[in-house]
């Protein structure tokens, strides 16, 4: 051990003393710079998308996008760009829970040999506005109330919804975050969405509209609210738990990369307008085409230096990749760079190892606070003879970025187009693609966020807004809340998008957790089973009432991984009872809460041997999604069950 300045340390226990019960000297220098070190730990949090977690990757493209983009990265097809990966909910405290009803960050920054492009995109492809000049009134709104700083991560409260109410370009966001999207399973199971429009520009210097998705090989799921609520309090760090776990495993989180393409000629081909960032373009209209595969395989080695320090930026491109006048997007590359100011405290957070890029950077950029780089020589300006001239700018074709020449001839005005003035046609259309389970949900969150308002004039506002979207749904949720809906707004769209349903997504057993749930005697024919399960690609793990192993009838034991009182129902997939140990009353007890709890969150429960018994007992064999009584298809029946993930038609 040394000091910072490289001095070894004798003694690290014991401040510097006069006398052994005298007082500490200031010249404990030793002491002096451990303290002063450790309270200078901490640095601001991130304004929004305080809590995150990151892991690195690399991304391999499919197919080459030469056509459409010069960028280096998207040009050969098998080539690889190494890659991290910052996922994160948006409103919450850097401490808080993450299964919060919220949108979540999916940041990428991609180390391109053209120095980095970062993709800094959410899991729901629109935004709750649509210029950043109101970005500091909505999280205003949405954070907790400045009175009393309440409450923490959530959206349910007075001044979001008041908000909401009074800025009704929000309203198609709104239906994708009252909907199962805002409470995902996985950082491994959702979809990222660059959410703007962007530019693609090819070699010749003709460009192309472009955006971009990421798709889940495992599929797009979610959990359900009840579930949701309590995992925040079971385990708080259950999506950074869950991707660091799959990733030490070797369960690599595995992503499509998709792009969607419209041609300069047919800016105006559709009824919105493709730059508000409010709109989706629907699949079915405007195809994803996946042109290459992103895969997380390197948990961080140190999360601060890391996931707290990296610095995502927008604007950050590469020759090819241009922006858009969306005037979100447009606002947000001023941003990014000055909150880094702030959180990373000076111009320089570019050379930290995270945030460097991988090829060559120089410029006449000298200086600043935590200056790493110690550049030689007399010359900081350009132009110069001295040194040659050099840094030298290059030319488009050596690979300098140039920017697509857009004619403008304008007015300066402060206005918003009126082809962003339609607030609901899409909100309606995502409303219709609702499968009912996805539509009771949706009913259901508006009713709680609703109902944990304190203002009746805010929920009425709320109601009559959403009036516009769908009565119906506005009715029931007027109904919950013991109001009715002022006004007969009613929309006429008929629209739907079948690729905005969970219901239509991947859907596989692959790295579910199963709990199996095992006390000591048991039928020793499990062991097969498991391997059997273990075999189909899901994550057995045995949960019994003691920690340590389990006997089985002819004495084999079996390792346990998890205990009623480490673990619950709500951290699994399924719920095998595989072996109800008769004997001990807590065993029984502690099966039939962690079943009755699943049961009411629409998961599979299966059993076996004396298992059957319990479920039988519960009176659940028979109901829909409960697989009893068959051990010789137990495998099969069962890991298709998991593949489905819930049992939405289950009455609960
Ligand atoms: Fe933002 C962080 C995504 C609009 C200003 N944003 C941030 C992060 C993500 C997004 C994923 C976390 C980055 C990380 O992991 O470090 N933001 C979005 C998306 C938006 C969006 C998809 C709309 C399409 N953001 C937006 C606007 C503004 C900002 C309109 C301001 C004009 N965002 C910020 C920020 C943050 C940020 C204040 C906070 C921390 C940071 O930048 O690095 O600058």
């Amino acid at each position: 051990m040394t000091t910072n300045h490289g001095l070894k340390v004798s003694e690290d226990e014991f401040s510097l003393k006069a006398g052994e019960r005298g007082p500490t000297l200031m010249e404990d220098f030793h002491f002096r710079e451990k303290m002063t070190h450790f309270d200078h730990e901490r640095i601001p949090e991130r304004i929004v998308h305080a809590r995150g977690y990151g892991a690195h990757g690399e991304f391999e493209l499919y197919e080459s996008m030469k056509p459409y983009t010069k960028a280096k990265f998207l040009q050969t097809p098998g080539s690889k760009t190494p890659v991290f990966v910052r996922f994160s909910t948006v409103a919450g405290s850097r401490g808080s829970g993450e299964l919060a009803r919220d949108a979540r960050g999916f940041s990428t920054k991609f180390y391109t040999e053209e120095g980095n492009y970062d993709l800094v995109a959410n899991n729901i492809p629109v935004f709750f506005i649509q210029d950043a000049i109101k970005f500091p009134d909505l999280v205003h709104a949405m954070k907790p109330e400045p009175h009393n700083e309440m409450p923490q991560a959530a959206t349910a409260h007075d001044t979001f919804w008041d908000f909401i109410a009074n800025n009704q370009e929000s309203a198609h966001m709104i239906m994708w975050a009252m909907s199962d999207r805002a409470i995902p399973r996985s950082y491994r199971m959702m979809e990222g969405f660059g959410v703007h429009t962007f530019r693609f520009v090819n070699e010749e210097g003709k460009a192309h509209f472009v955006k971009f998705h990421w798709k889940p090989l495992l599929g797009t799921h979610s959990v359900v609210w009840d579930e949701a609520q309590k995992i925040n309090g079971k385990d708080p760090d259950f999506h950074r738990r869950d991707l660091y776990q799959s990733i030490e495993m070797g369960d690599y989180p595995e992503y499509e990369f998709g792009v969607q393409i419209i041609a300069e000629e047919d800016e105006f081909a559709f009824d919105f307008d493709i730059l508000d960032p409010t709109k989706i373009w629907p699949e079915e209209d405007v195809p994803v085409k996946r042109i290459g595969k992103m895969t997380l395989n390197r948990n961080v080695d140190n999360v601060f230096a890391e996931t707290e320090q990296v610095a995502f930026h927008p604007g950050n491109v590469v020759p090819g990749i241009d922006f858009t006048n969306d005037p979100l997007l447009q606002g947000r590359l001023f941003s990014y760079t000055d909150t880094q100011l702030i959180r990373l405290g000076g111009p320089n957070f570019h050379e930290l190892p995270i945030n460097r890029p991988v090829c060559p950077f120089h410029n006449n950029q000298r200086d600043g606070y935590g200056r790493q780089t110690i550049n030689v020589g007399q010359v900081s300006y350009h132009k110069n003879s001295l040194a040659n001239n050099t840094p030298t700018p290059v030319s488009e074709a050596e690979g300098g970025y140039t920017h697509y020449q857009e004619k403008i001839d304008a007015h300066k005005v402060r206005a918003r187009s009126e082809s962003f003035k339609d607030h609901f046609s899409q909100a309606t259309m995502f409303w219709n693609s609702m499968s009912q389970p996805e539509k009771e949900h949706i009913i259901d969150a508006f009713s709680f966020e609703l109902g944990k308002c304190v203002e009746k004039s805010v929920r009425a506002q709320v109601l009559e807004m959403f009036a516009h979207v769908d009565l119906e749904m506005a009715s029931k949720v007027a109904e919950n809340l013991g109001m009715v809906v002022q006004g007969t707004a009613a929309n006429t769209v008929t629209k739907s998008s079948p690729a905005l349903s969970q219901l239509n997504t991947v859907m596989k057993p692959d790295t579910r957790k199963i709990a199996i749930l095992v006390g000591d005697g048991f039928d020793e024919e499990l062991l097969s089973i498991i391997d059997g399960l273990k075999a189909k690609g899901a994550l057995p793990l045995i949960v019994s009432d003691h920690h340590g192993s389990v006997t089985g009838a002819n004495g084999t034991s079996l390792p346990v991984d998890h205990t009623f009182l480490t673990e619950d129902s709500v951290l699994f997939d399924a719920i095998y009872v595989a072996s109800g140990d008769g004997k001990t009353p807590t065993f029984k007890k502690n099966a039939m809460l962690f079943v009755q709890e699943a049961f009411t969150h629409y998961k599979p429960i299966g059993s076996t041997f004396s298992g059957d018994e319990i479920l039988e007992e519960m009176g659940l064999v028979g109901q829909i999604g409960v697989f009893a009584n068959d051990k010789t298809h137990f495998v099969d029946t069962f890991i298709d069950a998991v593949a489905k993930h819930r049992f939405w038609d289950r009455a609960v």
